[in-house]
């Protein structure tokens, strides 16, 4: 997962280390010569702090404070890169910006000993940087399940084919495991055999499913589902919604009613990482339609990228909630920005 985006993140720090072993070396070059050991050795022995090794210790500490800092040019060809292989990998464009802006301002002025001796200092603003654009905070997905009266309603918005049906079935599971009970209600009534998909998961799960015939109306099933919940004393609805496009009218204009007539507790917008920018302009549109609260990025397992990962929380001001990692029930990973980033830089 995200691998080919580690392995650019690892090539700059390398470069950057290079650049300062470099700049550092240019500099010894011009430093005075070293004092004659054997003057130093007299001059220690006797303790004098006098005459010429009073103007050595001041052109050290000159060494120390000035020159032997990264500077703004020797960081300009290592940042150009990165900011190229970020768009590459379908990072947005601005936020490929901030990125380079936020190492930028780290690094610039950083002493050249630590930085080429590997000590953390790059790869610490390299995870800066990333977490600025990651954590956006928003909703904390168990804290929020936790604290809302019951039952707390989530649905699921996003074009065909991504992963919604598949992410309601994990979730299923995972909210299962943590002592919630849950329905599960089929709003997709646009595709034929939606119902039949969404009855097989909830019948591996052992989880009831509120649906209706094909055709009818997305809003009054998960109304029905939630009155079904009201009823049964069940703690969470999650309601699927057939695939579309942001442009289909019709289909958007039924997740606006889905919101008005039973206004869910979370809508939550699902996409492939794998599908970069354009998950990202995707979320965009549908937040516009059918304002998200969290995102769910699919088929990690099947991003290098990281496109998506790094952009959506930063261009929607929404977080990701969860990174679907396979096709098994199992396989649904919180997403926690810190721990994210320590395994892009580690
Ligand atoms: N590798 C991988 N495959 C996934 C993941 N999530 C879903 N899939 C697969 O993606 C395909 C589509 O999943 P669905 O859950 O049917 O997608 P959907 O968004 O509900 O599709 P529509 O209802 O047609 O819009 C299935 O083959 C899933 O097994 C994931 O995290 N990783
Ligand atoms: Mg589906």
């Amino acid at each position: 997962m995200f691998d080919s985006l580690k392995e650019k993140l690892g090539r700059f720090e390398e470069e950057v280390e290079d650049e300062a072993d470099t700049a550092e070396a240019a500099d010894a070059a011009d430093q005075p010569a070293e004092p004659d050991p054997e003057a130093t050795d007299a001059d220690t022995d006797t303790d004098t702090t006098e005459g010429d090794d009073d103007s050595l210790t001041e052109r050290a500490k000159l060494f120390a404070s000035g020159k032997s800092k990264i500077t703004e040019e020797e960081l300009e060809e290592p940042l150009e890169q990165l900011e190229f292989a970020l768009l590459q990998g379908d990072v947005e464009m601005r936020v490929a910006s901030e990125i380079i802006e936020g190492l930028r301002e780290e690094l610039v002025g950083q002493a050249r000993a630590q930085v080429k001796s590997g000590e953390v200092v790059v790869r610490e603003a390299i995870g800066n940087a990333l977490l600025d654009v990651i954590d956006v905070g928003g909703i904390d997905f168990d804290e929020e399940i936790a604290a809302r009266e019951k039952p707390v309603t989530i649905i699921f918005t996003g074009v065909n084919g991504v992963g919604k049906t598949t992410t309601i079935a994990k979730l299923g599971r995972y909210l299962e495991e943590r002592g919630y009970s849950v329905v599960l209600a089929n709003g997709d009534t646009y595709r034929a055999g939606a119902n039949e998909q969404l009855q097989k998961h909830a019948d591996n799960l052992d989880l009831k499913l509120i649906s209706h015939e094909q055709g009818g109306d997305p809003a009054a099933v998960i109304y029905d589902a939630v009155e079904y919940a009201e009823a049964n004393e069940v703690d969470i609805v999650l309601g699927d919604t057939a695939g579309r496009l942001h442009t289909s009218n019709d289909l958007m204009s039924q997740l606006e009613k889905i919101d008005r007539v039973v206004g869910p507790d979370l809508t939550l917008f699902a996409d492939e990482a794998v599908a970069g920018q354009d998950a990202t302009k995707r979320a965009e549109q549908f937040d516009d339609a059918a304002e998200i609260d969290g995102v769910v990025l699919t088929k990690a397992d099947a991003d290098s990228q990281g496109g998506a990962a790094i952009s959506i929380a930063e261009v929607t001001g929404k977080p990701i909630l969860f990174l679907g990692t396979g096709q098994g029930y199992d396989d649904i990973e919180q997403f926690d920005p810190e721990v994210i980033v320590d395994r892009l830089t580690e």
